[in-house]
């Protein structure tokens, strides 16, 4: 087929233009990734799509019971280190929900602090997601989860960033983009919870990741206006903002997936953007695949667009 031909020829082509290999993970569906350099190399959280079967998850939507995390030290050769985190191993969650989806980790005081959405049992607060933590001594786990949520945090995709200062900064989407500090425990906000204004009015906005490169704060985050997700960024002086709308990092994707999910992360002295699109499941979309391009700053920081590597 087209798509055999075409991942064929990205295989051969790819370690000559210095390439990651796309799709990253070819045995198991993956989205939602994660990018972080611990230890020396890139680990990857992603969320870990499956089928969703009668009584297993709403069949026909996202459908995801367990994490996984997979490292590299070159992009190309990826090491599944397993599953982290379970629905059933989390006492917190609807266990009959199917949906531990985008989550993230970060390393702080010799811990890994492991971030992951979902529904909780405890309905009190509504249909929707809490956050919860996972705690381990090595970026692969075991990873133990927290017996509570976070309190007062209600969305999906969170995303943690340590500032310099060593200020940790939760961030998280209920259609709009919420930021709060964390406490130095990691577990608890250390302030109100705020919107962060100033991106598009129109359209869902979720899936936040922010980085910093040379003083500016890149709030980077997928928006879909019509059909499908493009990856857009704006930028402040100040990790909570006020952020100003600075442009796009990839377009729509022309294949057809609705979402896309991004995190950017430098190693060994270049960028990369890591995303999904649905290149091992044409035909239905919430079945996804993780990929990683090159990314390139202009001199005044701002982002050049990148081109997927696959449609
Ligand atoms: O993976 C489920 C959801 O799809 C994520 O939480 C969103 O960011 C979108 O990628």
């Amino acid at each position: 087929s087209f798509l055999g031909l075409l991942l064929f020829v990205c295989f051969l082509v790819s370690p000559i233009l210095g390439m990651a290999q796309n799709p990253l993970i070819m045995n198991q569906f993956t989205a939602d990734p994660s990018a972080r350099v611990f230890e020396g190399k890139v680990y990857v959280y992603p969320s870990h799509d499956i089928m969703a079967t009668p009584g297993h998850g709403r069949v026909g939507w996202f459908c995801m019971k367990d994490y996984h995390v997979f490292s590299s030290e070159n992009l190309t050769d990826w090491t599944d280190h397993g599953v982290i985190v379970s629905q059933d191993k989390v006492k917190w969650t609807d266990s009959t929900a199917y949906s531990m989806w985008a989550p993230d980790c970060l390393f702080r005081n010799g811990k890994y602090y492991f971030y992951f959405p979902a529904p909780p049992k405890d309905k009190r607060s509504g249909n929707g997601f809490a956050i919860g933590v996972a705690i381990a001594d090595t970026p692969y786990g075991p990873f133990i989860p927290n017996p509570e949520p976070i309190k007062d945090v209600h969305g999906i995709d969170p995303n943690v960033f340590m500032d310099k200062n060593g200020q940790a900064y939760l961030y998280w989407a209920q259609s709009n983009i919420y930021a709060a500090k964390l406490k130095d425990n990691m577990l608890e906000l250390a302030g109100e919870p705020k919107v962060l204004g100033n991106l598009p009015d129109k359209g869902l906005k979720e899936g936040p990741y922010l980085f910093e490169r040379k003083g500016i704060y890149y709030l980077t985050y997928p928006h879909v206006e019509n059909k499908t997700e493009r990856l857009e960024y704006a930028t402040s002086n100040n990790p909570l903002g006020p952020f100003k709308f600075t442009g796009v990092i990839m377009d729509e994707s022309i294949s057809g997936c609705w979402t896309n999910h991004q995190s950017i992360v430098e190693y060994k002295g270049q960028w990369y953007l890591f995303y999904h699109n649905d290149d091992l499941s044409p035909n239905f979309d919430k079945n996804r695949s993780i990929r990683a391009d090159s990314l390139f700053f202009n001199s005044d920081g701002t982002i050049r667009k990148v081109i997927p590597t696959l449609r």
